[in-house]
């Protein structure tokens, strides 16, 4: 799908950064089937297109990042319409993007809002947001992560009182439960997310894959196995032009120049 056609997402590409700008503000960026499938599509042309070094989500207007799965859509769906069409699935694939993905939220977070943001490598959050699962009060559970990612970002303790209980979690409570990793004024959060992502870009691309892999890789393995894994990993970054070039670099004290390879 060419960048233009898309209906509820605007993506823009610059300075190697991919933007990816949920649009429904008057719907508070709700996830219909058509936001998931382009948000979904654009990040997968984004993480094939050389030009993108890292990619940030983000909603539009200072209300929302998103205020959950479109309940509209799905009010009248039954399980097996949701079982046939996967609900949600198709989203949950930004899991496998390669390039590191940065969610920069303002305002609601809600549900699928949130496991969407929780989706992301990075999440920041401007001041405003504010951060919930209240799956519960419509009658479902979270679909896409909710129960699983929230749990492993702040415990068990936190987890359950925004899942059952329908507790929100304002920026700074994010931050200090470890679910966001930094909280700025909402006027500075794509500044920051930029910058952040500028920094990323400026590295060598398959050492950030291979560190993202492996932080990745230590949510779902023992502590001994992941420890195998890094290791692997690291020798492996010694065949890379990069690491002789970044090495060099630092004891000649002058910039590298990266070349991905
Ligand atoms: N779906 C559809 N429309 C929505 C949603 C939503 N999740 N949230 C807000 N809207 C719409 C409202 O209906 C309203 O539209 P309209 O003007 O036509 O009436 C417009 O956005 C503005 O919303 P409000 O008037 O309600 O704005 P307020 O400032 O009064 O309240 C809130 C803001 C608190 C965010 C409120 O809108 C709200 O509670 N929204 C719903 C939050 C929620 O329950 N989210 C969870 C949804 S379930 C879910 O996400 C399951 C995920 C499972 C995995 C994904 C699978 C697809």
């Amino acid at each position: 799908m060419a960048h233009d056609e898309y209906e509820t997402i605007k993506v823009s590409t610059e300075d190697a950064i991919g933007t990816i700008t949920l649009s429904r503000p008057k719907a508070l960026n709700a996830l219909n089937d058509k936001v998931m499938e382009e948000v979904v599509a654009a990040a997968e042309v984004m993480d094939a297109d050389p030009a993108v070094r890292a990619i940030i989500i983000t909603g539009d207007g200072p209300k929302a990042f998103a205020a959950g799965a479109d309940i509209k859509e799905m009010s009248t769906l039954t399980y097996s319409e949701a079982f046939h069409k996967q609900l949600g699935a198709r989203l949950g694939r930004l899991a496998d993007v390669r390039k590191p993905t940065i969610a920069a939220v303002a305002g609601y977070a809600l549900g699928g809002g949130c496991e969407l943001a929780m989706l992301a490598d990075i999440l920041i959050a401007a001041d405003t947001a504010v951060f919930g699962q209240p799956e519960v009060t419509l009658g479902v559970i979270p679909g896409l992560g909710g129960t699983q990612r929230l749990v492993r970002a702040v415990g068990k303790a936190k987890a359950m009182e925004v899942v059952l209980g329908g507790a929100r979690l304002t920026a700074e409570q994010a931050e200090r439960a470890g679910l966001a990793a930094r909280v700025v004024p909402a006027a500075e959060l794509m500044a920051e997310a930029r910058a952040l992502a500028g920094r990323i870009a400026a590295a060598s691309a398959p050492a950030v894959a291979k560190a993202k892999d492996c932080v990745l890789r230590a949510l779902e393995t023992p502590l001994a196995e992941g420890l195998r894994y890094e290791q692997r990993e690291f020798w492996s970054c010694f065949a890379l032009q990069d690491q002789k070039e970044g090495m060099a670099a630092f004891i000649e004290k002058r910039k590298p120049v990266i070349q991905d390879k």
